[in-house]
């Protein structure tokens, strides 16, 4: 593997991948930008100890003095989550962080671009970034990143407080095909309902494996977006939380918060708009994803073992 001098695979990380075996990417802007402290650091090694029980290895992206981290040792994780104004990394947002010494947390985005190149073929997520509501050309990154990165990303949908039928149309267009587990609607991050149609419903980690391997041996470059829905224990029913959503979405807006800013703002403010229970949600699915995403994993390193 040729990677540039900018990026340092932790010890763990680049022994599983030289050896084929199994390994999950992480993001690491949920833990800088999306959870407060501590519940951050909290969940980020609830994620990586999931991931090892489902048999392995999770590789947390990061930037941390300009250096891409993939795979964090427990002193950088720490690290990366006391940080005081850490930069949120989006492809664009590299070579300023690397030039400049920083650290920050990778979104879906960065993270899928550092795990691509580091040979990382799963990765797990909270819910993917899309198209705003209050501004339709405030398209995430997250969109581009998978139209055009091989890679199985499982997530809880996309984040709830986005235009989810305009994000599901651009999904479309760019070839992205969106995988249902277990379910025939795409989840709406903290509920489990949308109204709005997967491309295919898969019901086992085995299937997802053989489907992703088909999708790219027809020579498609696009990823592979496995929506996981919320458990049922956390879940806040749409009617209840879409009205908290609005009430948020009116706030940043006369506010004056855009970009990169939008995002956190609206977490965190759901977070207190929903006396919690938003927060409660948001780390169950991530633990719900990491799950999935070792299980993805185990049998596409096993995939991979019997082809060659
Ligand atoms: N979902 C969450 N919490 C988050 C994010 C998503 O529950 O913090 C992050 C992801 O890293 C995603 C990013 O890539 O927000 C999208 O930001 P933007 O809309 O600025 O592209
Ligand atoms: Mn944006």
């Amino acid at each position: 593997m040729n990677l540039p001098a900018s990026f340092a695979l932790s010890e763990e990380v680049g022994r599983a991948l030289n050896l084929g075996l199994p390994s999950v990417a992480l993001e690491s802007t949920v833990i800088t930008h999306g959870l407060p402290h501590p519940q951050n650091l909290e969940l980020a090694r609830q994620m990586e100890a999931i991931v090892r029980q489902g048999g392995a290895v999770p590789a947390t992206i990061a930037l941390l003095d300009g250096k891409i981290r993939v795979g964090l040792d427990p002193g950088l994780l720490d690290r990366l989550g006391a940080e005081s104004h850490p930069r949120k990394i989006s492809r664009r947002d590299f070579a300023a962080a690397i030039i400049k010494k920083e650290c920050g947390g990778t979104t879906v985005a960065g993270t899928m671009f550092a795990a691509q190149r580091a040979g990382i073929k799963v990765f797990a997520t909270g819910g993917i970034g899309g198209i705003h509501r209050e501004s339709p050309f405030d398209i995430s990154t997250d969109l581009q990143a998978l139209a055009d990165t091989p890679m199985i990303v499982v997530c809880a949908g996309a984040k709830a407080i986005l235009d989810l039928p305009a994000t599901l149309e651009y999904l479309e267009t760019m070839a992205v095909p969106v995988i249902g587990y277990g379910t025939d609607e795409f989840p709406a991050f903290y509920s489990r309902e949308s109204g709005l149609p997967v491309s295919a419903r898969l019901d086992s980690a085995q299937a997802i494996a053989e489907f992703a391997q088909v999708h790219w041996e027809l020579g498609l470059r696009s990823a592979v977006l496995v929506v996981n829905p919320v458990p049922i224990t956390e879940a806040i029913p749409r009617s209840e939380i879409e009205p908290l959503i609005a009430r948020a979405s009116r706030e940043a807006q006369e506010a004056g918060i855009h970009g990169q800013a939008v995002t956190p703002f609206l977490l965190k403010r759901l977070t207190e708009l929903s006396g919690g229970r938003s927060l409660q949600a948001n780390l169950a699915l991530l633990l719900n994803n990491a799950r999935l995403a070792a299980e993805i994993a185990v049998h596409w390193a096993k995939q991979k073992a019997d082809y060659v």
